[in-house]
């Protein structure tokens, strides 16, 4: 199968419900505890954003025993040839991959797992066309990366590592809209290997908008960042927002709620 390197054509999603337990996830934020309630119907929003994106989704159960698993982007990389299963470094999120890789038999017939020592999430690893970035992280790190990067230069992707500073993950501070353009933090903006990317700075007070997703031809984006939002619609993208405010408290960004793919 040839490549296909435009990164932002889905034909799928998967998703899995928040649980109850959601309320004990892991958390920096600082913002209280999330709504279970809420967050239920801010999921229920953004699956039925996915699906007017033209995706066919499939919802995993929920999964009380783990509380972050409804940050399903986390465990898995997906390509249009193949599937890599990550290792989430927290052990609180270790079992999450199980029944991650089960559902992905459904899809795929070529699937890599991540081995100890390496921890990689995918929240670490964003795509533009042919290449992946991998942020080396708390939650990523080198074996994990340098595993991850000799799976996939087997399929004719190139990859990249970057060390960066202060944030959970790579995607947390950038994210690829497509016409070769990044919306990125600062800190993020100066590393090297995004030099060739058209760049749109988010001001530091609309940091957690770094993180949104272009899904076809539209790019799905957190509700309550106007001034972001703005420059995307003025470059002529296409924005529809959605509330995040559940997720936000438990450091999730718009991104980890879903594994898109083409298959
Ligand atoms: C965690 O700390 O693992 C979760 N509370 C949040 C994970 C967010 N994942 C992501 O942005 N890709």
């Amino acid at each position: 199968m040839t490549i296909l390197k435009n990164s932002h054509s889905f034909n799928k999603a998967m998703v899995r419900r928040p649980g109850k337990s959601l309320v004990n996830g892991i958390t920096t934020a600082g913002l209280g505890q999330p709504d279970y309630h809420l967050a239920c119907q801010q999921h229920e929003r953004y699956i039925e954003m996915l699906h007017n994106c033209g995706l066919e989704i499939t919802v995993l159960d929920t999964e009380e025993a783990f509380p972050d698993s409804v940050f399903i982007e986390d465990t898995a990389v997906l390509t249009p040839e193949f599937a890599v299963v990550c290792r989430p470094q927290p052990a609180s999120r270790s079992g999450e991959t199980e029944s991650v890789s089960i559902r992905l038999g459904d899809f795929y017939s070529e699937t890599h797992a991540i081995q100890d020592p390496g921890t990689i999430e995918g929240g670490d690893v964003m795509q533009i066309e042919d290449s992946f970035y991998i942020g080396i992280s708390d939650r990523t790190n080198e074996a994990g990366a340098d595993q991850f990067i000799r799976i996939i230069q087997d399929y004719g992707y190139k990859g990249f590592k970057i060390a960066f500073g202060d944030l959970l993950h790579l995607k947390t501070g950038i994210s690829y809209l497509g016409e070769n353009t990044v919306l990125t933090c600062t800190e993020l903006a100066a590393e090297s290997c995004f030099h060739r990317f058209e760049k749109i700075l988010v001001n530091t007070s609309e940091t957690y908008a770094a993180n949104c997703i272009r899904v076809n031809e539209t790019v799905i984006f957190p509700s309550g960042f106007p001034e972001t939002r703005d420059m995307l619609t003025r470059r002529g993208f296409r924005v529809l927002e959605t509330d995040m405010s559940e997720f936000r408290k438990l450091d999730g960004g718009l991104s980890c709620l879903s594994l898109r793919f083409f298959r």
